[in-house]
Order: structure tokens, then C-alpha cells, then sequence
């Protein structure tokens, strides 16, 4: 009985050994992955539209040739949560943007704005999926900070594609600005010009 016992312990010690050694690797292996995948900055949701409430606002504007701009009185910005799954992207519902123009004009466009909780702080990119229904529209992004009120200002984005896409802008594409602190930066403001539907769901700040 004692050499038996003697002999399945000694076939079983190199078996322990092996697996708590594998195990030690597989948590290694495991760490590295997830440092090279974490930069240990925290992204932000500005939006994913999942409340009870709405809180964007939208103006449609028309701008004067001399270079002001007032709320036009004939165009319609909508702005709506959404509770259609085939506009969701995420979660249960997305948000809705429909803006009409009566007259199309250069000088016309559409802006909806949000107020995010938490800055952009160490992130460095904005990333949001647009689901465009129908119309011709490009979107400009300013990202300001709610301090200073100066503004950073993106590349148009052409919605020149039909069904979901995932659009990130990292701050290398917006122009640059003194006394703009990336600590204060969580109003979002997104210009529409052109006309039609899309939807909008998880808005956020990452790190690129
Ligand atoms: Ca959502």
C-alpha cells in the first residue's frame, strides 16, 4: 500500500508542478496582452443614448454673407431618441437626427450640441457610429472647452456611405487652438450641412 502510494504521488508531483507552471504562463501571457492593449486611460461616454432624457439640443442656423449667422425660421432640425433596434447600435436605443432644408442653400446648416459629464481629459480621440439613412450630408466637429470657449474644429465628415460606420476623429485632425485645455474640453458641437436622416449612437472620448 505504502509503495503504491509512494508511486502515484511521485507520477503526480511533475504533472502539479507542470500545470501550476503553465498556469503562471498563461497569467503572464494574459498581462502582457492586456498592457499592450490598455494605455490605462479611461474612455468616456459622452452619450450612448440609453437615458430617459434627451440632452442634446439642435438649431437650424443660415449664415449671412457678411459672416454672422441667425436661427433660420424655415429649416427643421429633429432630434429624438430612438427605440427602432435596427438603428441601435448599442444598448436599446440610439438617437435620431432628421434636418430638412426648404430652400438648400452653402449658407445653411444645422448644429446639435451636448455637454459631456467627465472632460476629454488624457483621451485624445472622439468616436461615435453614425447609421446614415438617406440624404447628402457632411458633418464638421468643434470640440470646446467649456472654460475658455475656444473651439477645435474637425475635417468635414462625409456621410457618404449608407447603413452603420464607425467614425473616430483624434485630435490631430482638428485645428489647433491657444488656451484650449483638453481638462475643460466636453461641449461637443456637430455642424450638419446638407440634408437628410442618420443616427447616432455611443459617443465617445478614447485614446487612440
Ligand atoms: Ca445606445
Amino acid at each position: 500500500m505504502k509503495n503504491l502510494l509512494l508511486v502515484v504521488s511521485i507520477l503526480l508531483i511533475p504533472s502539479l508542478v507542470f500545470s501550476v507552471k503553465e498556469t503562471k504562463e498563461v497569467e503572464e501571457v494574459k498581462k502582457v496582452e492586456k498592457e499592450k492593449k490598455g494605455t490605462g486611460v479611461k474612455e468616456v461616454i459622452v452619450d450612448n443614448f440609453e437615458g430617459e432624457k434627451l440632452n442634446w439640443r439642435g438649431i437650424a442656423f443660415i449664415s449671412s454673407k457678411e459672416g454672422g449667422q441667425e436661427e433660420s425660421t424655415e429649416d427643421v432640425i429633429k432630434i429624438e431618441l430612438n427605440k427602432n433596434e435596427k438603428y441601435v447600435k448599442n444598448g436599446k436605443q440610439s438617437l435620431k437626427v432628421e434636418y430638412s432644408v426648404k430652400n438648400p442653400s452653402d449658407l445653411k446648416f444645422a448644429q446639435i450640441s451636448i455637454t459631456s459629464d467627465k472632460p476629454l481629459g488624457e483621451n485624445n480621440a472622439i468616436s461615435l457610429w453614425i447609421f446614415k439613412v438617406k440624404g447628402k450630408m457632411s458633418l464638421e466637429f468643434a470640440l470646446f472647452d467649456n472654460v475658455s470657449w475656444k473651439k477645435r474644429l474637425s475635417q468635414a465628415v462625409p456621410l457618404n456611405f449608407e447603413g452603420w460606420k464607425l467614425i473616430t476623429l483624434s485630435l490631430n485632425d482638428f485645428t489647433t487652438s491657444p488656451n484650449w485645455s483638453k481638462d475643460n474640453a466636453k461641449v461637443i458641437q456637430i455642424a450638419i450641412r446638407g440634408e437628410g436622416i442618420f443616427y447616432l449612437d455611443d459617443l465617445k472620448f478614447i485614446k487612440k
